[in-house]
């Protein structure tokens, strides 16, 4: 089975966790974008979506599927989303589409958190892939100078193809560091957000998530 086959079975599996009448939380990426085109063949069952991103709420609204934004809404029953890396406990990093911050923000106000992800995303350790930061544009290089300091290899990310420094959704910049072994990534996370100048750290740890779909050959594993 191809990444993308596996991708799409974790999405239509997921139709499950979607609760009738309620507003979804929806993630970004390739996996999440699998789960958008899911949810708009049952929009009519629910109220409408909170995007993580512009990217996720021009798929949701390309689906006729409303569009909140996250201050009309006090509470989101679940939130739905991709990652990059996840352990068993439920602990991910995410970031590498960029909307870890916004991601982070719907997903702290979400009763239930279900990670959707091809099979290699499955780790025991976190840390092989490179760990997003959002970070304020002027706060760059002092954050990249903590970062090393924790043992990373911190990096500016650019655009695809360029030397032009990337800006998120937000008007920040990303930091990806590479060479940390993530052994206790609450902790890890709980130091990274005491940065002055950090936005978000692409850790989900402290709330990670619930349930995990995970898209194998031999079909959807749940991890809980
Ligand atoms: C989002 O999409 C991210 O937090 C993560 O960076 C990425 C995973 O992308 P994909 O689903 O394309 O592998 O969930």
């Amino acid at each position: 089975m191809t990444q993308d086959k596996l991708k799409h079975a974790v999405a239509i599996s997921a139709i499950e966790y979607v609760i009738d009448g309620e507003i979804i939380g929806v993630g970004t990426g390739s996996t999440a974008n699998f789960f958008i085109d899911e949810l708009g063949k049952i929009k009519h069952r629910i109220k409408g979506a909170v995007a993580s991103s512009e990217a996720t709420a021009a798929r949701l609204a390309g689906h006729g599927i409303p569009v909140y934004d996250l201050n009309e809404v006090s509470e989101i029953a679940v939130y739905i989303d991709g990652a990059d890396e996840i352990n068993a406990a439920g602990h991910m990093i995410k970031g590498g589409g960029a909307a870890l911050t916004r991601e982070k923000i719907v997903a702290s106000v979400s009763k239930q958190f279900v990670c959707i992800a091809d099979g290699s995303k499955l780790v025991e350790t976190l840390g092989k892939f490179p760990l997003p930061v959002e970070v304020l544009p002027m706060a760059r290089n002092a954050v990249m100078r903590q970062l090393a300091a924790l043992g990373g290899q911190p990096k500016v990310r650019t655009k695809a193809g360029s030397d032009e420094i990337f800006v998120t959704d937000n008007g920040g910049n990303i930091i990806d560091v590479s060479g940390l072994s993530i052994t206790d990534p609450v902790a890890l996370e709980t130091t990274i957000n005491q940065i002055v100048g950090v936005v978000a750290v692409g850790l989900f740890a402290a709330r990670g998530a619930n349930v995990c779909l995970l898209g194998t050959a031999e079909g959807v594993r749940t991890l809980k």
